[in-house]
């Protein structure tokens, strides 16, 4: 048996997967991946893979990068672990709270350690009911997401996550948690001007915070960019709109930056870009840019004076809140990204330059509503742009063209029908034209077997197959 068949059998026979119907995955077996470089990965068969996912959006600098192994290393040698209970700390947290600090700007004072978005998101639910009880309003309690939305897999994460399939498994959305529409341009009014979309869909959280009573409503939470939704970039008036309102109701706002936040969008936190000032951002995957778990809440001082001077024992906390190792992996993540310029370079570059080719991309026959945000981008596919028809939901065009680029060496993620890219912030120009190619290679081969099924007319050529 070959190494390949060996390790499928083993993972099909023992290890349980993360959203994965297993009986079609041990039909197929997984797909091993083996070793990983700059913004390659490599399979068990020997495959080279061009990553445009970040692993799963968190490689922001890319694979291979000795100098975290190296703060890995000499931190689990110089302290591999100790808790921040009972009034002790460590080095790494406290350097890392005060970088992290400096680098979300004057708004914020405080960090909290978790070792995920999830547990992060959770953290958020009790530290805005924790603040709200200080402040003598235990009845502000409920808070208010958007459907689409992806906050995490645990109770509360899913919970305030506005994925209907996960709802549906496990009795959530646990209490106190409701949702409004997203500010899905493309897909919900794609003839509607786009500021104006933008306005009304963050007056859906007015309208709510009035059906509900602003002094029920504790907080509202939303990812700058939806990230697992399918890249949704918000028109530039919601953002601001949604500010204005927060600030209107005095309800807390949380932006969930586990995505956005370090550089992916050419700034630190997709908040400083989208023009909102959260009183508390969720992070995780690019801090450390996935080399080890590592996920917190960044704490502004409006919420950080009232815990500290008005709260008792916040009651919360991880054996793993400020892990040391963690923290030293992150502080040389950190390094990177600033020595080598990276967020500026996705700001003034190679975003730039992704935007182009993406709105290049519009030429291609199944291309609609191509857009990117930094180092994020979609589009979705269409059966006809012009009068704006979707294709089929039973068709499963997302699959066929993300099977396509499997099978032609690209990681692009379908999301439905939209198909989805976030590079390692480290990929250069070159490699964004590389990826491009694989990406008109894919959507050709697309086309060819919707033309085939019948799904599409054979004069619609692509612009690379003509
Ligand atoms: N918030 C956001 C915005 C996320 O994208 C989480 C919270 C949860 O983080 P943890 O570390 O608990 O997984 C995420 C995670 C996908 C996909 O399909 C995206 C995520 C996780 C798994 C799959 O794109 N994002």
């Amino acid at each position: 048996m070959t190494i390949t068949k060996d390790i499928q059998k083993i993972d099909s026979a023992h290890y349980m997967h993360p959203f994965t119907d297993h009986k079609g995955l041990s039909e197929k077996g997984a797909r091993i991946i083996t070793k990983a470089n700059n913004v390659y990965i490599w399979d068990s068969e020997g495959h080279k893979i061009f990553d445009a996912m970040s692993g799963l959006w968190c490689v922001n600098v890319g694979y291979g990068r000795q100098e975290l192994v190296d703060a890995a290393s000499a931190q689990m040698l110089e302290l591999p672990y100790y808790n921040s209970f009972f009034q002790t700390t460590n080095v790494p947290a406290v350097k890392l709270a005060e970088r992290i600090v400096k680098l979300a700007g004057d708004n914020y004072s405080h960090v909290f350690f978790s070792s995920s978005g999830s547990e992060s998101n959770d953290t958020n639910i009790r530290m805005v009911r924790h603040y709200w009880a200080s402040l003598g309003q235990p009845e502000r309690k409920v808070i208010i997401s958007r459907n689409n939305a992806y906050h995490g897999s645990t109770m509360a994460g899913a919970s305030l996550g506005g994925m209907s399939y996960m709802h549906a498994q496990g009795g959530l959305p646990i209490p106190d948690i409701v949702h409004i529409e997203q500010p899905y341009h493309y897909h919900l009014a794609p003839n509607q001007d786009k500021d104006a979309f933008g306005i009304e869909a963050a007056g859906c959280l007015e309208k709510k915070i009035l059906e509900i009573g602003a002094d029920k409503v504790a907080a509202f939470i939303g990812e700058p960019v939806q990230g697992a939704g399918g890249v949704i970039i918000p028109p530039k008036t919601y953002w601001p709109e949604i500010q204005r309102i927060c600030d209107k109701y005095g309800i807390l706002l949380i932006c969930d930056e586990v995505i956005c936040g370090f550089g992916r969008v050419g700034r630190w936190f997709g908040s400083q870009l989208l023009g909102a000032k959260p009183d508390l951002m969720t992070f995780a995957k690019g801090v450390t840019s996935g080399y080890i778990p590592l996920g917190g809440v960044v704490i502004s001082k409006r919420v950080a004076e009232v815990l500290i001077e008005k709260g008792s024992d916040f009651n919360h906390g991880y054996t793993y809140s400020g892990h040391p190792v963690a923290c030293a992996v992150a502080l040389a993540n950190i390094d990177i990204l600033e020595g080598e310029g990276l967020v500026d370079k996705v700001r003034e570059e190679t975003g730039p330059y992704l935007k182009q080719k993406f709105a290049e991309l519009s030429n291609h026959p199944l291309v609609g509503g191509a857009e990117s945000c930094g180092l994020m981008a979609g589009f979705r596919l269409m059966k006809d742009k012009k009068a704006h028809i979707t294709f089929d939901e039973s068709l499963e065009v997302g699959m066929i063209c993300r099977n396509h680029c499997f099978s032609s060496g690209l990681i692009m993620r379908a999301v439905g029908d939209r198909m989805i890219i976030a590079p390692p912030l480290v990929i250069t120009k070159a490699q964004i034209d590389e990826m491009m190619t694989l990406i008109y290679k894919c959507l050709d081969a697309t086309l060819k077997d919707l033309q085939s099924m019948g799904v599409m007319q054979k004069d619609q050529l692509s612009i690379n197959a003509a």
